[in-house]
């Protein structure tokens, strides 16, 4: 950055931002202009934010950090991997995507978060949290094999420090030693407020009074250096000597093989600059500790971090959310069902791995503190832990994300599965969850859980059923799964007394012949749709709300096979592995059936509107309709005289 501001009309209508094309144009800017660049960025998240929704908290807290990185750094050459990458929209304004900005999340827009395709800046696509460091130290030890100069810096928060991934690779990369810049940006909240030993840790190192002692230096030596821009400036023997003189010694950091420098004010850009070039001039593993505020700047966010780390449209002047009514989500009313069990069942215990807000678990941690665990961002270990609590006498609840649950597949199978233990897992935001995109799509689970001998699955129709299946999974004794969409239910109303669902039974919603439509969960409602549709065509389609993955109604099944033809599985998993190829293996030996799957594609499916990727991928209500028409014609399947009337 040049250190004055130059003869360029800051007061212009055109923006400091409209000037920044590429990264290496921030090194243009004087200080003044940096501070206003901040300023811009700021108002443009907020207003795009505003409209299409987003992680707005955690980009307003990360402006200061991503414009000393690039600062600092030549990218694309230089590597910066964003851990979840969910704060990456200063990045994506300060490297060619500006002009694009006013898409972020939308349909065929920019993406929400890190993606390779998107941008050669991107260097590594993102969305789970705790990978980053061992991309990094991948992508740098490989460089230095090559004998290439390549920085390679990651970008870590706080509560993604929490995950066991991050461990994993801060102690490989303490042995090997290899040239990685670690920016641990600390806000002191994962979404919720950040939970564990680790979080302990890093607020006594916040408070050492070092901090100011360091920041103040940092000034020190700013106000001396000479203008740097494209003609940087050698880092200076005192600045080595700053460096030496704040490395504390003895810390966690040290003990794993890095060198530590902070905490660094993390809004400060020339703190950051001057810290990453320090890093880079003495090698080796190096955190750098930036301590910063979720929200900065925008007095909503500032004041409920937690409610604008994702959020949907809001106005600007107040915060206020402009999301349409809509029922009671899915989440909610399994929150809610959770404490009207809990007062009962007094062994009901619920865990979350950093999201108790985002599975509906508040009220209940509010509730029974006692009996509600968060584990971090720690999904393995949260199942293995349930384990743990089953075997001493708990009933474990472990809600998490269908996308996240990816991570403990070898836990369930191995720590739960094989043990028999009877643990639920809530598994919320399942099949397409729409603006976060493929990253988010919980495309998988019921593959990824139907192959595993004893496990009960079940998909609800709606959430008055998610109730009575929580209820009836508690009574069960065994490993019960329950997956539900992201969003709000249909809007039905609440049975008040829970009751038992027959194991492995599914429902008959409109008896019928000929045709038989049997959907997963949410698609029902499309089902239904469809169902109504095939009616007024001519075909009286029989249609059956699956309930069961596992164990599927065999009998019925075998039923089903007296009067019909041709059976119609509808469900938003891959087809691979999903109920539908349980399905078709179930008939296979039947000749005079005809199967039909519907279900997500063998691609990754895009963001955007949940309509919108249905209507893409034929899962449509129109979509289905046609290809059940025709292979009806094709079977010779008759309809009624009195069709379309
Ligand atoms: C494996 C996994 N689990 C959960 C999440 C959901 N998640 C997204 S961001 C986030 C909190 C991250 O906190 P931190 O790293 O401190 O970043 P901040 O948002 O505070 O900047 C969580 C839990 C995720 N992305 N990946």
């Amino acid at each position: 950055m040049r250190e004055e501001k130059d003869s360029r009309d800051l007061g212009s209508d055109m923006r400091v931002l409209d000037r920044i094309n590429e990264p290496a144009d921030l090194k243009e800017l004087s200080r003044d202009e940096l501070e206003i660049l901040a300023n811009e960025i700021r108002q443009e998240i907020i207003e795009v934010t505003s409209k299409n929704g987003g992680h707005l908290a955690p980009n307003l807290g990360i402006v200061e950090i991503t414009l000393g990185l690039h600062l600092a750094l030549n990218s694309p050459e230089d590597k910066i991997i964003w851990d979840v990458g969910h704060q990456s929209y200063v990045h994506k304004l300060i490297t060619g995507r500006r002009e694009k900005f006013g898409t972020l999340r939308k349909y065929q827009g920019l993406s929400g978060f890190i993606k390779r395709s998107e941008s050669p800046h991107d260097a590594f696509d993102s969305g789970h949290a705790s990978n980053s460091i061992s991309v990094a130290l991948g992508l740098a030890t490989g460089y230095e094999r090559q004998n290439a100069d390549n920085s390679v810096a990651v970008v870590i928060g706080d509560g993604a420090l929490t995950g066991g991934m991050a461990y994993e690779a801060l102690n490989q990369a303490g042995h090997l030693k290899a040239n990685l810049i670690v920016i641990l940006n600390d806000n002191e909240m994962s979404i919720d407020n950040n939970v564990g030993a680790m979080s302990s840790y890093l607020s006594r190192l916040r408070l050492d009074p070092k901090y100011n002692r360091f920041r103040d230096e940092i000034d020190h030596i700013i106000r001396k250096i000479p203008a740097v821009g494209e003609r940087m400036v050698s880092i200076g023997e005192n600045l080595r000597q700053c460096l030496k003189q704040f490395l504390v010694h003895g810390m966690l950091f040290e003990e794993l093989g890095f060198k530590y420098v902070g905490p660094v004010d993390g809004h400060n850009v020339d703190a950051i600059y001057q810290s990453v070039m320090m890093a880079k001039k003495v090698g080796g593993p190096i955190v750098i500790h930036a301590v910063s505020k979720k929200g900065n700047g925008y007095e909503p966010a500032e004041k409920n971090p937690d409610r604008y780390h994702g959020t949907g449209a809001f106005e600007i002047e107040t915060g206020r959310s402009v999301v349409k009514e809509a029922p009671k989500s899915y989440t909610s009313i399994f929150g809610e069902t959770m404490v009207e069990i809990a007062k009962k069942n007094r062994r009901l215990v619920a865990i979350t791995a950093a999201m108790s807000q985002g599975t509906g678990l508040a009220k209940f941690a509010e509730s029974f503190p006692d009996r509600f665990f968060d584990v971090g961002i720690a999904e393995q270990h949260g199942v293995t832990f349930a384990a743990g609590l089953s075997i001493s006498g708990w009933q474990p609840v472990v809600a998490i994300y269908s996308t996240f649950l990816q991570r403990a597949i070898d836990q369930i199978i191995e720590d739960v599965c094989l043990q028999e233990l009877p643990i639920i897992l809530a598994i919320d935001r399942s099949g397409l969850v729409g603006d976060d995109g493929p990253t988010h799509h919980g495309s998988f689970d019921l593959s990824y859980l139907s192959q595993i001998p004893g496990i009960v699955i079940m998909a609800p129709k709606d959430e008055n059923e998610l109730r009575h299946m929580l209820y009836t999974a508690t009574k069960l004794n065994r490993t019960v799964a329950i997956r539900y969409p992201r969003g709000p239910g249909i809007g039905v109303k609440l049975d008040e007394e829970l009751t038992m669902l027959p194991l492995g039974r599914s429902e008959v919603l409109i008896p019928g012949k000929d045709i038989c439509i049997i959907a997963v969960g949410r698609m029902v409602e499309i089902a239904e749709e469809v169902t109504r549709k095939l009616s007024v065509s001519g075909y009286d389609a029989t249609l059956v709300n699956a309930r069961y993955v596992k164990p599927i109604d065999s009998q019925l099944l075998e039923d089903l096979t007296t009067s019909h033809r041709l059976i119609v599985t509808i469900e938003d998993n891959v087809l691979t592995g999903g109920y539908g190829s349980v399905i078709s293996q179930f008939y296979n030996e039947n000749e005079g059936i005809q199967i039909l799957n519907f279900g997500l594609p063998d691609h990754f499916v895009s963001h955007g509107d949940v309509d919108e990727l249905f209507l893409e991928i034929g899962l449509s209500p129109e979509a289905i309709i046609k290809k059940i028409e025709q292979i009806a014609k094709s079977k010779e399947i008759k309809i009624r005289s009195s069709a379309g009337k």
